[in-house]
């Protein structure tokens, strides 16, 4: 009903194709004659946008006029996937323009496509700050998000003879869902050096004074929620050279090409994201980009408070600032700086403020995950900054002395800086110092971090600080899933003739729609009878894809020892892997190859035939992952216990209702709750055993598992090509320690994927476990989520639009 308020737009096909063709035609300046599927797709987004922009503006005034407390979520991620069918989705109206467009002769399907996938994160903790997004704005909370307006997104993944081979995401040549607000720059300065000096009052004064400005531009996203009034904001920063006199002399003096260097040395800072990886580690861009956002934001932020003239210790009830994982840790000192340098507050007072803003969420435990910047690099880029980080930990370490007088071990393990050569910041410490609340993202998860990366901090501030929000996920596209609760009414249905029939029919035609587009694609042919088990995921020894290939081979050499009858009696099988791998992560790379390699021998084995196909989707994303989650029967979450942040696609994929097999690890466990153990695959080593498995590998003769170790000798034999390409892989394994504790998880991993072949051919029982699992997933609605974030950390409430607004 309130879109009554909003009149501007179209409610018909004929109303659609007018403004369509009039973007084409104006807008665009293309004629109809030549009309393609670009130009239908720009014409088709163009008149959704014009209905965003009404709802954004206003919310935006609205904002503003009440005043109230807003939230800011900076992420140097957000994987936002494609704009046009979630827009199309909130707007309402999709099936009028799916007419429209099939009067000017085009399939909706083909012009969504034409979208790039906006990219700009790599993985589940950039796809999470988009749902958050989405949530926050279809709950009315008050929210922006900050992040940077990368020119490439993650790379794209091509598969040339089985390797990977990056290409770079050049995503931005026509994209009509962001407005460039030229007329909004911050100034961002690097290098230099402090000053310090007295006033007359003899009141000590520091500054920053000297080195390179860069300008930060804004680049406006509009946020949508579904079915709300609400349009909340993404900003994202773009760099520019600061056209100042020394360019210009520069330039005056005929030194063309220098000028132009600096200039694109600063468009440099938001060229690229940074896909995680070892060895980008301590690069100077890298700090230089999450400075860049971190200044630009937070002055953007203060800018805003300013205007309301309020005082300062009013801040924090005025502002919440969610801290996504590290990356934007500099904002705490970066706000400690505005107020102690710039607004002349007292350094306890503007402490005081700056640690009732923050909230930081960990993401990792993985202790190679961890940031940490090197002090003289710190010195060299953000002088003023170090200082003011030396002064947190002063007062920090100050404070624990008084309060654990007899460990004095413990100022070393909790200092920010850590004292080797170089010394280095710890990130994840100021984040924890400088914010009122820390949380995890499972249970699991929270639960460790509290005993082992954070553990001496729970003893120094206590319990409380430290929380659990359990990740979630977006489901959209109907109009059940704007109330995920309402989910468990489905469960009412599960003996259902009827729907159960539904329900099949519509898994099996997406895994129709998957095999045509293997087809296409790799192509082999895939039968949409087989059980589909899926792995699509960043590549990472930790996730295991390595324990998933070795367990398809483990299968092959099965299905070859079989006499033919007794091959009839075996469930087929399509094992699909997906996911990019780090460009300098080598091992990684190793495991994309293997797979590739098992899938050139087995799918063109006469002796397997249908019974296992192995298939690897190239350049897995978000709009990939639209077409592969909802065909899944079986899909695999099946990381080292304790390893495993919670991940989210485990959600997606029960939301779309598949199984899953997996550890406990993560959310699996809070997934298992939910939906019921006999609902679930689990299998393994529990995270409490992982330390002493380990340490025994290290310590102890230790044996490869029996069915392993066969699978290891035909690798060896060289039966999916050159072993030597795969020997620093099964070493690992067999000499190094096993670190990830694939052949301690083997045996149950082989018997778990022998209990689903058993489980699959009763499909009556099947479809029983997956329609329970589908109605017993409301927890993991986003909404959820942002409630709990809202209610437990940012202390915020929604902002309801009202007809008189
Ligand atoms: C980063 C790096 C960088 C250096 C090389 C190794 C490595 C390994 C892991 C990471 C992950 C960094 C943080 C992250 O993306 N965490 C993910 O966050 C998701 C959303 O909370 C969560 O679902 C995933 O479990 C978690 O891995």
């Amino acid at each position: 009903a309130w879109r009554k308020f909003t009149p501007k737009g179209f409610t018909t096909s004929e109303d659609f194709e007018k403004e369509a063709v009039r973007h084409i035609e104006t807008t665009l300046a293309r004629s109809l004659y030549n009309c393609d599927e670009v130009a239908a797709y720009g014409g088709t987004a163009l008149a959704f946008r014009d209905r965003l922009i009404l709802d954004w503006n206003k919310t935006q005034q609205t904002q503003t006029f009440t005043d109230q407390k807003r939230v800011y979520y900076l992420s140097l991620e957000f994987l936002m996937g494609r704009a046009l069918d979630n827009a199309m989705l909130n707007v309402g109206q999709k099936d009028s323009a799916t007419k429209g467009l099939d009067d000017l002769g085009f399939r909706m399907e083909d012009i969504i496509s034409q979208e790039h996938d906006a990219a700009l994160g790599n993985g589940g903790l950039g796809r999470l700050a988009a749902c958050f997004l989405d949530s926050m704005a279809s709950l009315n909370y008050p929210a922006w998000g900050y992040g940077l307006r990368y020119r490439y997104g993650i790379f794209k993944q091509e598969i040339i003879d089985g390797y990977q081979v990056e290409v770079p995401d050049y995503w931005l040549d026509f994209n009509p869902w962001e407005f460039a607000r030229h007329d909004i720059t911050v100034d961002v300065q690097f290098y230099g050096h402090v000053n310090r000096w007295q006033d007359d009052e003899g009141k000590q004064h520091t500054s920053w004074e000297g080195g390179e400005t860069v300008l930060a531009v804004a680049f406006d996203v509009p946020v949508p929620g579904y079915e709300t009034p609400t349009c909340n904001n993404l900003r994202l920063w773009g760099s520019k050279a600061a056209s100042g006199e020394f360019d210009f002399q520069k330039f005056n003096s005929g030194e063309y090409e220098a000028s132009v260097a600096d200039q694109q040395r600063a468009e440099t800072i938001s060229a690229v994201l940074y896909p995680n990886d070892n060895l980008e580690r301590g690069k100077e861009l890298r700090l230089k980009q999450q400075y860049f956002w971190c200044a630009a934001s937070l002055y953007d932020i203060v800018r805003r408070f300013k205007k309301t003239k309020r005082s300062w210790k009013e801040f924090p009830n005025q502002v919440a600032i969610q801290l996504n994982d590290t990356h934007p840790t500099l904002a705490i000192p970066e706000l400690q700086r505005i107020l102690v340098d710039l607004e002349g507050l007292e350094w306890d007072d503007a402490w005081n403020i700056v640690s009732k803003t923050f909230g930081y969420t960990n993401h990792t435990v993985l202790p190679e995950a961890l940031e940490k910047w090197s002090v003289p690099l710190m010195q060299h880029l953000l002088p003023r900054h170090l200082q003011i980080i030396y002064d947190i930990n002063l007062n920090f370490l100050q404070y624990v002395e008084r309060n654990f007088p007899k460990d004095r071990e413990m100022l070393g393990r909790v200092s920010i800086i850590e004292e080797s050569n170089p010394k280095m910041v710890r990130m994840a410490y100021l984040a924890l110092i400088g914010s009122h609340k820390v949380n995890g993202v499972a249970e699991l998860h929270s639960d460790l971090i509290k005993t082992t990366i954070f553990k001496d901090f729970v003893k120094i501030y206590g319990p409380d600080k430290f929380t659990n929000v359990t990740n979630a996920s977006k489901l959209g596209g109907h109009d059940f899933l704007k109330d995920l609760t309402l989910l468990s009414k489905l469960e009412a249905f599960v003996d259902d003739k009827e729907f159960r029939k539904e329900f099949r029919e519509i898994k099996y035609a997406n895994k129709v729609r998957l095999a045509k587009h293997i087809k296409e694609h790799n192509g082999v042919t895939v039968n949409p009878a087989a059980l589909f088990d899926v792995q699509v995921k960043r590549i990472h020894e930790y996730k295991r894809q390595q324990l998933n290939i070795f367990g398809v081979i483990h299968r092959y050499l099965q299905i070859k020892s079989l006499s033919a009858e007794d091959r009839k009696k075996l469930a087929p099988r399509v094992s699909i892997f997906g996911g990019k791998a780090a460009p300098g992560y080598w091992m990684a790379k190793t495991v994309i190859h293997l797979i590739n390699k098992v899938g050139d021998v087995v799918n063109n084995d006469p002796d397997v035939g249908d019974l296992l196909k192995v298939i690897f989707l190239e350049d897995y994303n978000v709009s990939k992952a639209e077409i592969i989650t909802p065909a899944s029967d079986i899909s695999e979450h099946i990381s080292t216990a304790g390893t495993e942040a919670s991940g989210t696609s485990n959600m997606k994929f029960c939301l779309n209702g598949g199984l899953i097999i997996g550890t406990c690890d993560g959310a699996n466990i809070e997934i298992t709750r939910e939906i019921g153990e006999e609902n679930i695959f689990l299998f393994g080593n529990l995270a409490e055993d992982v330390e002493d498995l380990r340490h025994g590998h290290l310590y102890n003769h230790y044996e490869l598992e029996p069915k392993l170790a066969k699978v290891f000798d035909e690798i060896h034999k060289g039966r999916f090509g050159d072993a030597g390409a795969f020997s620093a892989l099964l070493n690992g394994i067999v000499e190094h320690g096993d670190y990830y504790l694939v052949s301690d998880d083997f045996a149950s991993y082989a018997q778990t994927q022998e209990l689903i072949d058993e489980a699959y051919k009763d499909t009556e029982a099947w479809t029983t476990k997956a329609i329970l699992t589908v109605a017993r997933m409301g927890f993991f609605s986003s909404d959820r989520c942002i409630d709990e974030y809202a209610e437990s950390i940012w202390n915020i409430e929604p902002l309801v639009q009202k007809k008189d607004d």
